[in-house]
């Protein structure tokens, strides 16, 4: 008996610790506060609670207390019921209280210490469940309510989430398992996780999310998927999510049967607007859609000889009367091999200024080529007056290690909004030239959402800097890794400094001084920078580094393509000369000789290997790291950590390795001292291939 009785009490510690800490709970983790002293001084503030006039019936007040329930009931070990009156209203307690919206803005908050307790005031619901959400955020890392007072209010209206999720389950450029969004078994499975999934969305101020991939299936039109998507949108609303839908633009032709998907035909009007009205009808606070036209092989209006802005205004004309929005995205490039990719799609969208409708808003990635590890800012930040933009990001990490390197994007977020684009005098930020932000997710049906666990904190990160852009990096991940782990001062500062110093090491051993775009063919993962006999020029990494004996680096100044001046002159003026050039951007904008002597007195074939290496150092420092933190933060994810980290420093000696490999057989220089010779020859590298990418079919 005692034997099964001890059996009993080791699976159940065990069970208990694999569940505590497999990630799922992302860094919503309501554990009983251990410090027993701060846990009493909670309770004392917090004990009773007063919903006093507001109605909490609502469906996101509803979920609001639910989650002040469950976060207050397992981090102060006590259940705590709210009542319209506390039944001791003697005393400190916690209370609600609606204000205007001349006091607190929409969607925002303010907590306050006031003479009779702690007080959440919001003018709307969903100000209240933000501000449940910030309280919780103050109890879990331990911060003192006392004279507590925070005013928040977002300073963007629009902070939406892009899932490149396919209608088969698969998802685009995902490396944490297969979609969320289950639509074999919806509208009648409502899935625990979509309602974990919008908590967490929540918890970082997101209000919207595009449930369809920008290479969008037109079947999502059809009622019985417009059925499935209504289910979400319900259990989104109660979050305050809207759901949006990706619009194919060939739909009317796809599943209306017409012979054109011109958009100034009046058949192809009406059928959109007919579809939109029914799409209203199912999801009355359906947000709108994302296009992506023209681009990539998708269908668009320049097919009829349209342009982008009537191809957009003809959908804002069928949702301009429900409310409802049009991002049409500005990632759009063609393959003539003499055009820059980068000036592409400022030269489409600059001339189209002012002519799209009040809800259009267009999209536009942060750099001008394609969510690489490092691109200066888009000339469009600032450039279209009269044209609300909306910032894309990339949460997901094509071109950046995928699903294995640990680099924390929170760096390269704040890097493209604090940039000055001057195009309105100086401090024309990118953050203050854009209407909102938009993310492109990388959560999946991994147990922990986004498979490493570290790529957690860019979701978190993309939610807090949508919501405050002028938010630090740095602020941002102390906030996560004091949520998501355990540890004293110090290991959270460890993990904090990993995570900002991650992206720049990255930089060092992919893509170094500027390089862009070096990533093997179709999948992008590992090294490619030899590549150069692809069908279209600018998916060649040759195009990219224009590396040969004599030089490196994308001429982009006056002598070449001239795309610096699509920018304002105070930036030209920065980028222009390569004697002053930041080293970041350097070949980004130069092609310069291999000898060329560097601001820091190297010579730039020098530099570059000592970058590569930089880089790899960088990764074994990030396993230091974590090795030294074995015991302060719990077993399974340290394992896990530890592993991908050794998955990234071989990676990061294979970067190395091939990319100086292949420009040695270009410059012909030997490798400076402290950067080891590659460990193969350059056809070895060549030779290799990475058939396990997700959503690349493994070839024999
Ligand atoms: O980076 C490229 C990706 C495509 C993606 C495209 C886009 C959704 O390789 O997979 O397609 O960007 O942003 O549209």
């Amino acid at each position: 008996m005692l034997k099964y009785l001890s059996l009993l009490v080791f699976c159940l510690l065990t069970t208990g610790s694999l569940l505590a800490e497999d990630g799922y709970r992302l860094w919503l983790r309501y554990d009983r506060i251990a410090n027993e002293d701060l846990r009493t001084a909670y309770l004392d503030q917090l004990r009773t609670f007063r919903t006093g006039e507001v109605d909490t019936t609502t469906a996101i007040m509803q979920s609001a207390m639910s989650e002040l329930r469950r976060g207050l009931g397992g981090l102060l070990g006590e259940s705590i019921y709210p009542a319209r009156a506390a039944q001791n209203s003697e005393g400190a307690s916690l209370s609600l209280q609606r204000v205007g919206s001349d006091e607190v803005a929409a969607e925002g908050y303010r907590i306050e210490d006031a003479d009779d307790g702690i007080v959440l005031s919001a003018s709307d619901d969903a100000g209240f469940l933000y501000g449940v959400f910030h309280l919780l955020r103050l109890v879990q890392s331990g911060e003192s309510l006392d004279g507590v007072s925070v005013a928040e209010a977002p300073r963007k209206a629009i902070r939406i989430l892009n899932h490149w999720d396919n209608l088969d389950g698969t998802v685009e450029r995902g490396y944490a398992g297969f979609s969320i969004f289950e639509w074999h078994t919806l509208p009648e499975i409502i899935d625990q996780r979509y309602i974990d999934y919008a908590r967490a969305c929540a918890s970082v101020g997101i209000n919207g999310s595009v449930v369809t991939n920008v290479n969008a299936n037109s079947l999502i039109f059809r009622p019985d998927y417009q059925e499935k998507a209504a289910a979400l949108a319900e259990v989104f609303r109660a979050y305050g999510i809207k759901l949006y839908l990706t619009a194919r633009f060939s739909s009317p032709m796809e599943l209306g049967g017409l012979e054109t998907a011109d958009p100034l035909d009046p058949a192809v009007k009406s059928w959109w607007t007919e579809k939109v009205n029914e799409i209203y009808e199912r999801i009355p606070d359906f947000g709108g859609f994302v296009v992506k036209a023209n681009s990539e092989g998708q269908p668009g209006p320049r097919e009829y000889g349209r342009s982008h802005a009537e191809g957009a205004n003809m959908l804002a004309e069928a949702l301009e009367p429900h409310g409802g929005i049009v991002m049409w995205r500005a990632f759009v490039y063609n393959s003539d091999p003499e055009a820059d990719r980068a000036m592409q799609a400022y030269e489409e969208f600059v001339p189209l200024d002012g002519k799209f409708r009040d809800n259009v808003l267009v999209q536009v990635k942060n750099g001008p080529i394609d969510f690489q590890p490092r691109e200066p800012f888009s000339p469009l930040f600032g450039a279209t007056p009269e044209t609300p933009l909306l910032l894309e990001l990339q949460i997901t990490k094509e071109y950046l290690g995928q699903g294995t390197h640990l680099v924390g994007l929170a760096p390269m977020f704040t890097e493209t909004l604090d940039a000055d684009t001057y195009q309105d005098g100086k401090g024309t930020t990118v953050a203050s030239t854009v209407a909102g932000l938009a993310g492109v997710a990388n959560i999946g049906t991994d147990r922990n959402w986004t498979g490493h666990p570290f790529n957690q904190a860019d979701w978190y990160a993309f939610g807090r800097t949508a919501w405050q852009p002028s938010l630090t990096a740095k602020e941002i991940y102390e906030e996560w890794a004091t949520l998501t782990y355990d540890g004293d001062e110090s290991a959270t500062n460890t993990i904090v400094e990993m995570l900002l110093a991650s992206r720049e090491i990255c930089v060092n051993y992919m893509t170094p001084l500027g390089l862009t775009h070096q990533m093997a063919t179709g999948h992008h993962y590992g090294p490619g920078p030899w590549v150069a006999n692809l069908g279209r020029p600018e998916w060649n990494p040759a195009y990219y580094n224009r590396a040969d004996s004599m030089g490196i680096g994308f001429d982009r100044t006056e002598s070449g393509s001239n795309a610096l001046a699509q920018y304002a002159p105070e930036v030209q003026a920065m980028f222009a000369d390569p004697k002053t050039c930041p080293p970041e951007y350097l070949l980004w904008f130069h092609h310069l000789p291999w000898d060329w002597n560097m601001q820091n007195g190297e010579r730039l074939w020098d530099e570059l290997c000592r970058s590569y290496q930089e880089g790899v150092e960088g990764t074994q420092w990030l396993a230091e790291q974590w090795a030294g933190l074995e015991g302060q933060v719990d077993s399974d994810r340290h394992r896990e950590v530890s592993q991908y980290l050794q998955v990234q420093q071989r990676e990061a000696a294979w970067w190395r390795d091939a990319s100086i490999a292949y420009f040695q057989s270009l410059s012909g220089l030997p490798i400076p001292a402290g950067v080891p010779e590659p460990a193969h020859n350059l056809a070895y590298y060549k030779s290799l291939s990475y058939p396990y990418a997700p959503g690349i079919r493994p070839q024999w």
